[in-house]
């Protein structure tokens, strides 16, 4: 009787269970088509020819990152034959996509299903009347990421790959549910109007959806479950559910002696909603949902309050990009990105510029960082309805879809909006879009509050107050972000100070944010005498250590984020890593600059040792004393003192200072081993493995790989080979001979490299700096035989791009160089290339290596000779390789 009893519940359960919701992805074999395809929403289509594919997925992976300037921006359509069980038939069937890049439209078994505007937010479509249960249904999916004025962003420092570049999946309810197409929200929206250390009150809204064409007695009842699991309170309302979409509000849930969230303690609640038949009793459906209790504020002179404790925001901006693959990452990706920012100490996540994958957003309710999100409007706007709904249509989507998230402190629009206006030399007409400017943020701003009213609005800022003032912008969000690049694009770094000092003084009520600073590093480029603009690992340690010093002196400094976690994709930039913009503290394969490693001493309170400049394996450079070649070593610790030895000697015990100490380091030829150790019991080793180039070459001379005008160190990890900076000839040594570096003029001085992609290379900084109007480069090698190999790359003149918008300040300037230059080369007096015009030969921005081989006899070692014909004769890198 007993066990008929229970079998009888077990069946009623499974039966229960059966009619509840289901979700599962459905990212496996898609067949994919670039380009338009007629007719290819019909079911039969024939597809079997297209390339399989498996989501996330984009169609510009590699052409966003090749020498064609560009990428493909148009239709690409997606097919997938899915079996659906007939367990469907009981309810409604929906697809749910969590973002795809730009327009997207959907058919079901050949009938449209759905249409998408806008790359970044999540979609869902109610495809019950479209699908055969039981059978297999031909899903049909049409992207197309083509550049479209009414839809943002217009234009951006980022690739805007297309795809579909995130997960899909069905979900199955029954007919009557908690609504899941509210914007593709969860259905449930909750809100914490009261928080204290005694109390909290929470309200919970959920929108319950009756498809099923009569009417539904429902029961729904809301449980808050504590951290460890307990239920704490719970509220249940029985309505009759008409037709279409009710609102269910149940309000004053308390919960006494609530466990704060917070960045130490990000202790996260659960609401779970739960939809019952009110005559049987059956569950429908359950939803569930984060909760954190906290309450915060920010003030314009103290800047942020979490549950009434001052707590500095300091953390870093994110795009959603991974060497290879573009935008198209899978959920670890995102996950570890934001494990990544909390290990470095972080505390806030500016998810800019759009909003990102929801386990991002997941995450940041987890491990307790806080964040703002932001709708993609970049750099400007189009002045008309349909720009002006999307934006609208893109706010209540972002903030309907993240509304629960208790990381979730600020929604923010229009980065940077008055960057590239179109009318500048107008200035009647640029006054009118500035008012156009304003009107959309007003609506923007009212849409926003009126979907939330319990966060915070940002409009994040470039640095010119005036282009955002004159256009009545500063007043209208509640808070204003400055993204700020003194010393990277101009000037130096103490004008940071004096400009935020300058902008907070005038705008003394605003809560204010330093939404962006950051300076580019390619890692495989070091100097020691680093300078602006030479993507060098040691200057954006000098940005980096300026810019945290100045952002901790300030209170009014609300939030600081770096730009950028990583580096990411932005096609039509040069840089020293073409279509990457390198300002990431990280790789795009999230291998740690040292700029990680400052912060994560200063702001990650775990004890740490971490010997900087870890990833440069191979090292090398000049004899500085026989035998050795010393060069610093920094040591990033939150240690009071740290000991570093060389292959087992010491070399002293140092002070920490600002959360790092450097060593002077002589390095021998071969392995060296370092071994750093804090007076706090921590340890870091490294092995470097370090090419000593001799002063006087001797008879063990081997190679020589030399940059020409340039102070900078390149590790080729590819060939695991160093290049290092020119020196001048001195007998018995080696050098150039008369000329100067190649400096690229611009309103802010010469940058000392050029940031042309350099074609058909991938070791594009040792093509980008050079000695103009050399004589000579000569090596007093020993007699034998050699290859020279003479890297050349014509830097003036290069027809085929636009400059870049975001080089503020970093333009060329002074007339246009044509690169007309004529010179001959000759080795040991023996002509090799005469009449050279490498413009004319092989056109500007090209990697050219010329290899010679050539003698050297009689004690008179290698003279490479340059003669001069029309212009300056130039060379930009050279490589002496014995070969007897
Ligand atoms: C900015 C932009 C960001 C760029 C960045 C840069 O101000 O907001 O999108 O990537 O500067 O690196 O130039
Ligand atoms: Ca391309």
């Amino acid at each position: 009787m007993r066990s008929l009893f229970l079998s009888l519940l077990l069946t009623l359960a499974v039966l229960a269970a059966g009619a509840q919701r289901v979700t599962y992805s459905i990212n496996e074999t898609w067949r994919f088509h670039k380009g338009e395809a007629a007719g290819a929403e019909a079911p039969a289509y024939a597809d079997e020819k297209w390339e399989i594919v498996t989501l996330p997925h984009t169609w510009n992976a590699q052409d966003a990152d090749d020498d064609t300037p560009g990428y493909y921006r148009g239709v690409g359509w997606y097919r997938k034959h899915v079996r659906i069980g007939e367990e469907a038939a009981r309810g409604q069937t929906y697809i749910y996509f969590e973002g795809a890049n730009q327009e997207t439209d959907l058919y079901v078994n050949g009938r449209h299903a759905g249409h998408h505007t806008g790359g970044y937010t999540r979609f869902c479509f109610d495809i019950t009347e479209l699908i055969r249960p039981g059978q297999t249904n031909v899903l049909a999916v049409k992207v197309d990421n083509k550049d479209n004025p009414d839809i943002p962003p217009l234009s951006a420092d980022f690739t805007f790959f297309g795809g579909i570049y995130r997960d899909v999946y069905l979900i199955h309810t029954p007919a009557v549910h908690i609504s899941t197409t509210d914007c593709a929200s969860s259905g449930v929206y909750i809100t914490t109007p009261e928080v204290s250390e005694r109390n909290a009150e929470v309200n919970v809204r959920t929108l319950v959806d009756n498809r099923s064409g009569r009417k539904s007695r429902v029961r729904v009842e809301n449980t808050v479950y504590a951290p460890d699991g307990t239920r704490t309170v719970q509220a249940s309302t029985r309505i009759e559910a008409g037709g279409g979409t009710t609102p269910v509000v149940q309000e004053k849930m308390t919960v006494p002696q609530p466990a704060l969230w917070s960045p130490d303690a990000p202790n996260l609640y659960r609401v779970v909603t739960r939809l019952y038949d009110d005559r049987t009793g059956a569950l429908l459906d359950e939803v569930v949902n984060p909760l954190g209790l906290r309450w915060f504020e920010f003030s314009a002179d103290k800047g942020f309050f979490l549950n009434g404790k001052h707590l500095k925001l300091i953390g870093t901006n994110r795009h959603q990009d991974y060497l290879g693959k573009g935008w198209a990452l899978d959920d670890i990706v995102h996950v570890q990105d934001v494990r990544l920012l909390k290990a470095m100490g972080g505390n806030y996540l500016r998810v800019a510029h759009y909003p990102q994958d929801p386990v991002v957003m997941e995450m940041c309710d987890k491990l307790g960082i806080l964040t703002s999100v932001e709708i993609p409007v970049v750099d400007r706007i189009t002045e008309n309805a349909a720009f002006e709904k999307n934006c609208l249509d893109m706010a209540v989507e972002m903030v309907r879809q993240d509304f629960n998230r208790p990381s979730v402190v600020v929604w923010a629009y229009m980065n940077e909006v008055m960057l590239r206006p179109p009318f500048k030399g107008d200035s009647v007409r640029h006054a009118i879009y500035g008012r156009n400017v304003a009107a959309l943020a007003r609506k923007i701003e009212n849409t926003i509050r009126r979907e939330d009213p319990s966060r915070y609005t940002m409009l994040p800022c470039h640095g010119s107050f005036p282009a955002y003032d004159d256009a009545g912008l500063l007043q209208i969000p509640m808070i204003v972000g400055w993204n700020l690049y003194q010393g990277w694009y101009s000037d130096t770094f103490p004008a940071f100070d004096r400009v935020i000092d300058r902008f907070h003084q005038r705008l003394p009520d605003k809560p204010l944010f330093i939404t962006e600073y950051g300076a580019d590093v390619d890692p495989r480029l070091h100097s020691f005498a680093p300078q602006r603009f030479d993507y060098s690992a040691e200057y954006a340690n000098l940005y980096h250590r300026h810019y945290v010093k100045a952002i901790m002196e300030r209170d009014f400094i609300a939030s600081a984020t770096i730009w950028n976690l990583n580096d990411f994709y932005s096609e039509s930039r040069g840089n020293a890593v073409p279509h990457v913009n390198n300002k990431g503290i990280n790789g795009l394969d999230r291998r740690h600059k040292d700029t990680y490693l400052l912060y994560k001493a200063r702001f990650n309170p775990e004890p740490a040792t971490m010997i900087g400049n870890a990833g440069w394996r191979v090292r090398g450079g000049a004899e500085t004393a026989p035998g050795e070649c010393t060069q610093p070593v920094d040591v990033y610790s939150n240690a009071k003192t740290v000991t570093l030895c060389l292959n087992g000697k010491s070399l002293g015990e140092r002070p920490v200072r600002d959360f790092y100490a450097t060593f002077d380091v002589p390095f021998a030829d071969g392995i060296n081993t370092l071994e750093a150790t804090g007076d706090n019991g921590t340890k870091d080793l490294l092995r470097v493995d370090f090419r000593l180039v001799r002063r006087n070459p001797g008879r063990e001379f081997r190679e020589l790989n030399v940059m020409l005008g340039s102070q900078r160190y390149f590790e080729d990890p590819e060939h695991s080979q160093i290049w290092i900076p020119e020196q001048a000839y001195t007998p018995g040594s080696w050098g150039y001979v008369g000329g100067k570096p190649y400096g690229k003029p611009t309103r802010h001085g010469a940058q000392p490299a050029s940031d042309n992609d350099i074609y058909g290379t991938r070791q594009d900084p040792l093509f980008q700096t050079q000695r103009v109007g050399l004589e000579a480069f000569r090596a007093d090698v020993p007699d034998g035989q050699y290859a020279l190999y003479l890297y050349l790359a014509e830097l003036e003149g290069d027809p085929q791009r636009e400059p870049l918008a975001y080089n503020l300040g970093g333009d060329a300037v002074g007339p246009k160089s044509t690169g007309k230059r004529v010179f001959d080369i000759s080795v040991n007096g023996i002509p090799v290339l005469t009449g050279l015009n490498i413009a004319e030969e092989f056109g500007a921005s090209r990697a050219v290596v010329k290899k010679v081989i050539a003698e050297a006899a009689d004690g008179k070692g290698l003279t490479v000779s340059f003669g001069k014909r029309e212009g300056e004769p130039v060379l930009n890198a050279i490589r002496i390789y014995r070969i007897y």
